[in-house]
């Protein structure tokens, strides 16, 4: 049973999205009211709909499927290949964290875009794409095993994403189109094989028992009716603009569940556009602690005696910061260490709760990073 579903409201940014396709750029106002569509008939498909606002940096951003893989055990923030839509991740880090207690980053020089992924019974197929690389494959290989969950990579040739040329839908029912019909990874699944013209709708998705299809596929319709699901069509021809080859629904594989017997997901990474952002703000600095609220927040207590901080590696701040927080804690009974990463990823692993805190940042910095609470008092500050 899929409880959950997140969505992005297209910004208005979305004329100036990635696409190869000659169809021209969307129809913001379109857009906007197809995807109200989509949010609704996710609804009528019995889920909770997380209705995220537009976020006009990035004009992609709709397409939140390709930013994280939500799985029964773990989410996992991929590291989308296209360079406009890599940081993406950052604002929907916080959103997921609500939800899981394990989260799991791609990292470079891995690439991953969620579309990439297909979950075809219990196994995770990942096309390798011009999105996708093997070294992103390979940590998510490696990170769903760690979970008792496997995964295996196909090779693409065509399509943007996986999905944008196959489907699954259940009891090994398989939808494939173009490059797909005759790949032997996919040959003991019983395949539906879409006409070419029709071929965009495989991307499509079962939610509870109701297979949502994109508009326009009339034969694609009745082979999936066929087979005994009911089919609901929703119009998305304003997205179907901003995939290349063929289409894609805008987040029909959005999914999120967080039931007792959580299925498959799909959902929302990086930094130094926040460097940009908060460069502005800095009128001074301070050498500040944040706490990971997920962790040492939630568990502070008199039985605490050791921490590990995250904080930015080659930076005297930081050095200066730690032998403070350090000789700070020392006094109260509780061993610290830190550890010493790229300025991002010290961030932003602190903020999913892999560390108790991070050392050493500007004044302002949690007002992006929700999760991370500024520990107030002013360790050390300069003009
Ligand atoms: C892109 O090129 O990244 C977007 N214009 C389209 C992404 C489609 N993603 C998806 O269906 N999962």
């Amino acid at each position: 049973m899929i409880t959950q579903a997140i969505v992005r409201k297209p910004c208005n940014a979305i004329i100036n999205a990635l696409t190869t396709s000659d169809m021209g750029p969307p129809d913001y106002q379109a857009a906007l009211s197809q995807h109200a569509a989509y949010t609704d008939a996710l609804r009528d498909c019995g889920l909770d709909v997380i209705e995220l606002p537009a976020d006009e940096n990035f004009p992609d951003s709709t397409f939140v499927e390709d930013v994280a893989l939500l799985t029964p055990q773990c989410a996992i923030l991929t590291r989308p290949g296209a360079p406009s839509r890599t940081e993406e991740v950052i604002a929907m880090a916080p959103v997921i964290q609500e939800y899981y207690e394990s989260v799991e980053i791609i990292d470079a020089p891995g690439m991953l875009d969620a579309g990439d992924i297909l979950l075809a019974g219990e196994h995770y197929y990942i096309g390798l794409s011009t999105r996708t690389n093997r070294a992103g494959a390979e940590q998510l290989i490696n990170i769903l095993s760690r979970y008792g969950m496997t995964g295996s990579v196909v090779r693409l040739n065509t399509v943007l994403h996986l999905k944008t040329g196959m489907g699954y839908l259940d009891n090994g029912d398989m939808l494939v189109s173009g490059e797909f019909t005759d790949k032997p990874e996919f040959t003991a699944f019983h395949q539906i094989h879409l006409p070419s013209e029709e071929a965009a709708a495989a991307n499509c998705l079962l939610i509870n028992g109701t297979v949502l299809m994109p508009e326009g596929y009339p034969r694609a319709r009745k082979m999936v009716e066929a087979q005994g699901y009911p089919v609901k069509t929703i119009d998305i021809s304003e997205f179907e603009k901003l995939t290349a080859v063929s289409a894609a629904c805008p987040c029909v594989s959005d999914t999120l569940n967080t039931g007792d017997n959580m299925q498959r997901t799909d959902t929302v990474k990086h930094i130094s556009w926040i460097a940009d952002k908060w460069r502005h703000r800095i009128t001074g600095v301070i050498t500040t602690l944040l706490l990971a609220l997920s962790s040492v927040a939630g568990t502070a207590s008199a039985d605490v005696k050791h921490l590990t901080f995250a904080t930015i590696k080659n930076s005297v701040n930081s050095q200066i910061s730690f032998q403070v927080i350090r000789e700070a804690y020392r006094k109260l009974g509780i061993e610290v260490d830190a550890d010493y990463l790229p300025a991002s990823r010290s961030l932003m692993m602190a903020g999913y709760g892999q560390y108790d805190g991070e050392l050493y940042r500007i004044a302002g910095i949690t007002e992006d990073y929700p999760t991370c609470y500024r520990f107030p008092p002013l360790l050390t500050g300069w003009r």
